[in-house]
Parts: C-alpha cells; structure tokens; sequence
C-alpha cells in the first residue's frame, strides 16, 4: 500500500504527575526521532500527543491534596507540556482531554455507536460506598491482599505482591473515601462487545499484520487466543465525559474509550485553528491514503491494538493503525521505575541538574532503548556514553575539522584536490549509511538506526586520526585541503544524519557550518559545503560529565533507597503486644555482662555458647543465634544484656542459665543488643 501521509499518535500521559525517563525512551524520543525523519525527508506528517485528564488516579491525588481534579491536571498539563518541548519532543499538537473539542468529539462517538447498536447494556454488581453515597472504583477500595495478606492492597492491585486483583478478591473491603464497609449494589453499563469483533481483529493483525514488532504481535496473539470479552466503556464517577444518553445519571465514559479519542479531538482542534498548514481533520483519519502509527508503552497494546481499533471499526468511517511499535519498559538502575517510590529520574530535574545536555539523554536512551526487551538505564553508562561516544567520537571530530579549518583556511572551506584510495574508501563507506538508517528508521530500529549515525562520526574520526592533516601543514597544503574538505563535508551529513535523534546538537552544528536549509535527500552527497564557503566560530559540540556529577545522581537514588527501605520497615514492625503491668516488668531481672568466651556448640548448627562476666562469678548461656555471628570468637569482649533470673535448663548437655537479648530486624535475622558505653557487670537494667 502506498500512502500519501502519515500520522503519528504517541500515548496521553495521565495528567496526574511529571514525566520521567522511561516515558521519554518508551515512547515520545521514538515517535519524535520518527516523525523528524519524515518530515526530512519531506513527507506529510501530522504528530499529535496530549494529556490524558480523566480516569480514577486523578480523583484519587486530587481528594489526597483537597483540590479538586481538574486541578490537578492543569497542574501536570503545563508541566508535562514544557518538559515535553524542552527536550525537543516537536508536537503539531498537544492538547488534552479536558479540552471542549474532545468533550464533543467523545460524546458523539459514543453517540454513534450507541445509537447504531453497538454497545451492549449490562447490569453488574458493585460496591457502593452508603456514607459516601457513590460506587467505587476499583482503586478507592482497599483491604487484604489475598496472596500475600498486605492489609493495604488496592481493588486492582497489590502494590506489596504486584498481583493484580479485583475488588471482590480482597478481604475486608473497606472504602478508601469513608472507611465504611462498602455493600454491592446493581449498576448498568454499556459494553463493547469485543467477542462479536474478534474473527475480523483475528485476519486483520495476525495474518495482515505479521510485520508488527514481535512483543506487539505476540500479546495480540495472546489476548486473541484467550478469547475476548466485552468490556464496559463507561464508569459510575463523577469526573469525566457524561454518558451522552438518558438514563445514565452519575456515569461517565470510561477512561480508555475517551483517551484514545483523544487522539482524534487534538487533530480537530489544530486544523480547525490551522486549517490552512494542516487541512481538513478528516483527511488524518479518515483517508485510506493515510497511514495511522500509535507510539505506546507495552501497557497499553491492548488498547491500541484491540479496543481502539474495534471503535474505529465499529464506527465505520476511520482509518485502522498500520502499526503500533509498541516498546517494552526501561529500568532505572537494576529497579523497575515507580512514581510511589520516586524510583525515576524525572525530566524536570535532569535539565536542572544537566541544563542544556538534553540531548546527551535522548542519545543515552535511545542506545539503550527497550526495542525488544526491558533494558536499564544506569548513570555510568550515561556518563560513559557521553564521554566515549558523544565527546570523543562525535564532537572529537567535528571539533578537530573545525578548528584546523579555521587555523590554515580561515575558516573557509578549502577544495578538493587529487583524492587517495583512501580518500575513496572513507567516501564509499559513506554512500551506504544513508541506506542503512533508512532501513533501519523505516521499521522503527531506532537503536540501530542512530548506531549507524555514530559509525559516520567514527568514519569521520579514524580519517582524520589516520590522515593527521596537522603534520602535513608544512609539507603538503593541497593534501591538506582535500582532507579537510572531505572532513567539513562529512561533519555536515553527521549535522543531517543526527538531526531525527539529537536536534539541539546538529542545530549547533548547523551553526558553526553555516548551513543553511537541507533536506534527507541531501544524507550522503560529498558537496554539500562549497569550496570557499565560509563557516563560523567553532564551539564544542558535546562536553564530558564529570564523576562528581554522576555520583551525585548516585547520592540522590541512593537516599531514595533509603527512604523507602525504611518506610518498608516501618509497615513491617511487627504489632505490638498485650499491656503488661509495672510489676510485670519488674520481675525481669535484665543485666549487663562481657563475653569472656563465645564458640559454636558442636553439632547445633543454630547455638553459641557464651561464657560471661555477670559481675556475680560468671554463667554459661546459650543462644540461637550462630547464623548471624560466623566468627562467634570476635564477640569476646563485647558486652551483652542478659536475663539473669531464667531458672537453668539443659540445651545439648550444657546447662544454660539465663537469655541473651537480641533485636529481630524486618528481615527475621537476629542483631545482639549490645550497650554502646562500657557498664560495669551486673549492672541491672532498670
Ligand atoms: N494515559 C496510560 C499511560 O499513560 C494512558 C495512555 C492513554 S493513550 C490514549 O500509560
Ligand atoms: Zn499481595
């Protein structure tokens, strides 16, 4: 199929928090490095992105801040959008879903499909909060996880085991609005059917579409294989767009039916503004010519792949996505990022802490991109790749091209004179490249398509590293000139090769040749700087990162760590006991003591024998603690606490008179309680 323009979705972020790095490489540095691409090559291509501002998360921040959700999102909206900008994600359209526009396009929609017969009505039982008088979402009932016995698990989820739930698998439900008990009460809902779409969804991905991405096709497959289910598109909330028919006071569209519609609102919305740059809306959604792509997450393929397109379908008039390169998830240090453990490297911080390295991230990310599988982002290899890759490959060269320019030439492009094999060698390993990205671009490589891109630098940097243009300046000047001709000219296709991933940098370089406007098709010729041509001042292109900067980061994930260890611990102490009296207690007697002698008891693999000072004639005790303490002989000299009046009982043929007092940590192991200043033996505990 040959398609006249294309247009390219990436996934609304929920308007509910900032965006943090595996949102950048998951989806919006893919779609953006895609769209560059296309519009280079000077393709008609429409990039529309977006808030997503509806949906139980937002209700929940809002009710937890006592603000209400609306907001909340014109909060994240404005941050979510500069971050976006700032890190060059370069949108037709970003717009949201609280927008009026969307509010009409959703409800007309559904308007439609209601209307033609293609929901069906359910009646299904849920909980309902009587104090709060409203249903419960799913996420607004908490009560024991049923896997793990977490008393705080969610209605979808248990955050301490990561099973996900339903609200009626948990025990003792209790509303998180009032904390009163929820009953089940009856609800209606309209359901897209998607069993009566499934035989077409079948054909259509799995045989049509056998070119998607491997982790793409195979969830399809695996959701089509388990057979589908109808699903309800609308909600018992009260934030979100109104069911648009009678009788359904109190019930909003389901997130999920209007957010992808989103998609489709933000598009009217620019070209009824700019009808003139962008044309009629239709024409991105509606035209067979037009090829749809959907950059998403790998949590959201199912809506794309499925729910989505059974809408489009169902009704009638919309185009379907030609594809959906959907990437799988970036780890952040060997742990899965998570915004309630502030387990992220968020985008606004990063540019306060690497101002004007944006695109040393996008680099980063992009080389570890999680294409097929999970990957991790990790500082050292952050700073690894900026100091050996960007700085001493990329910005190495130009650099070195530049400054020698300007020190024989004047900084004016000097010509090409007799050209060497070697000369020719470098040129012809230069004419493949562009092939090469294409390919690699074209089927959403982007790894490897910028891999590529950084082979023309190493090309570059290996010439002049082998040429050494600065030891012939005395001998041999037309040599020179060609070297630094061939130099310049490469230095300009690294400015067009690189601009889909790294705009602020080939920006840069743009500026130091004096180039103007070009274009994809200009990847590869040898002429693009003209003999004579006079180029501006050299700046560096790329600076090193330095160990400090990094082990900052480090100091910062670090104290995180940290922090939720012991808010872990904090939910893990074990409960407390029944009262006792005051008479109670004094009936221990608890002393000080100094371990004379402490050694394993011969076949107890759990025992040491402690011999003590008491300060009374000395005792043997016999603890359960040797897992803890390999080398039980250190312990000598320490001083313990010890309960003095256990009556004497017989452990292995020893007799043991009295306890040792340890501390039991969150996880089970056992830690001596040791005095921190030397008492004297005997000393009661009092
Ligand atoms: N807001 C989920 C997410 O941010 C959702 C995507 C909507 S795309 C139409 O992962
Ligand atoms: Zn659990």
């Amino acid at each position: 199929m040959n398609f006249k323009r294309t247009t390219v979705t990436s996934a609304l972020p929920y308007a509910n928090g900032p965006v943090h790095i595996g949102h950048l490489a998951g989806v919006y540095v893919p779609a953006d490095i895609y769209v560059r691409y296309l519009r280079l090559k000077g393709e008609e291509v429409l990039f529309v992105g977006g808030s997503d501002e509806h949906g139980v998360p937002i209700t929940i921040k809002a009710r937890n801040e006592g603000v209400s959700p609306q907001d909340i999102v014109d909060r994240y909206h404005s941050i979510i959008k500069n971050a976006f900008a700032e890190f060059g994600i370069k949108f037709d359209v970003y717009s949201r879903t609280t927008s009026k526009t969307h509010k009409k396009v959703a409800s007309d929609f559904f308007k439609k499909l209601y209307e033609d017969g293609k929901f069906i009505e359910q009646t299904s039982e849920q909980y309902y909060d009587t104090e709060a008088k409203q249903f419960l979402a799913d996420r607004y009932i908490t009560g024991k996880c049923p896997h793990c016995g977490n008393e705080k698990a969610y209605g979808d989820q248990c955050e301490s085991c990561g099973t996900s739930l339903s609200a009626t698998d948990l025990i003792n439900p209790k509303s998180a609005i009032s904390g009163s008990i929820p009953e089940m009460r009856e609800t209606k809902h309209w359901y897209l059917p998607l069993d009566q779409h499934e035989s077409w969804l079948r054909q259509w991905i799995l045989e049509d579409h056998k070119e998607w991405k491997t982790n793409v096709y195979g969830q399809c497959k695996s959701w089509l294989d388990m057979g589908l289910q109808p699903r309800a598109v609308s909600r018992d909330l009260d934030w979100g767009i109104p069911v648009p028919v009678e009788g359904a006071e109190g019930k909003v569209l389901y997130v999920w039916f209007d957010a992808p519609i989103g998609y489709i609102s933000n598009t009217k919305e620019l070209c009824e503004a700019e009808s003139e740059k962008f044309g009629n809306w239709e024409t991105w959604w509606k035209d067979p010519e037009t090829r749809l792509v959907h950059f998403i997450g790998k949590d959201n393929i199912v809506f794309h792949c499925i729910v989505f397109p059974a809408m489009l379908k169902a009704e009638r008039s919309y185009i379907l996505p030609d594809n959906v390169p959907a990437n799988e998830f970036l780890n952040l240090e060997g742990d899965k990022i998570s915004t309630s453990r502030n387990w992220a490297v968020w985008l606004h911080e990063y540019l306060v802490d690497f101002p004007g390295k944006q695109d040393v991230l996008r680099y980063v990310l992009t080389a570890n991109a999680p294409e097929t599988k999970d990957n991790d982002f990790t500082w050292k290899d952050f700073q690894a790749r900026n100091n050996n890759e960007l700085v001493a490959v990329y910005g190495n060269f130009v650099n070195r091209a530049l400054v020698l320019t300007k020190k024989y030439f004047d900084g004016k492009v000097p010509a090409l004179n007799e050209l060497t094999d070697y000369d020719k060698q470098t040129l012809a390993d230069f004419a493949n490249v562009k092939i090469e990205v294409e390919k690699l671009l074209d089927t959403f490589h982007f790894r490897d398509a910028q891999k590529e891109a950084m082979n023309l630098a190493r090309i570059g940097n290996k010439y002049l590293a082998e040429t050494e243009p600065w030891k012939l300046a005395k001998t041999d000047m037309s040599r020179v000139e060609t070297i630094l001709n061939i130099s310049l000219q490469i230095a300009a296709n690294l400015s067009i090769a690189f601009e889909p991933f790294l705009p602020f940098s080939s920006e840069k370089l743009r500026n130091m040749l004096n180039l103007g406007s070009f274009d994809w098709a200009d990847l590869g010729k040898m002429d693009l700087l003209a003999t004579g041509h006079q180029l501006n001042k050299p700046e560096l292109l790329f600076e090193r990162i330095e160990d400090e900067q990094i082990d900052t980061q480090l100091a910062k994930l670090h104290a995180t760590k940290l922090a939720n260890e012991a808010n872990e611990t904090s939910t893990k102490v074990a409960p407390v006991k029944e009262n006792v009296t005051f008479d109670d207690f004094m009936k221990m007697d608890i002393r000080v003591g100094t371990v004379l002698e402490c050694t394993k008891v011969p076949k107890a693999d759990k025992l040491l024998q402690f011999k003590l000072d008491d300060g009374m004639g000395g005792r043997t005790i016999l603890s359960g603690i040797a897992a803890y303490y390999p080398n039980p002989e250190e312990l000598v000299g320490s001083q313990v606490l010890f309960i003095a009046n256990f009556p004497p009982r017989k452990l292995r043929g020893i007799d043991s008179e009295g306890m040792i007092l340890s501390a039991e940590n969150p996880d089970g192991s056992l830690t001596l309680i040791r005095p921190s200043e030397k008492l004297s033996n005997g000393s009661p505990i009092v």
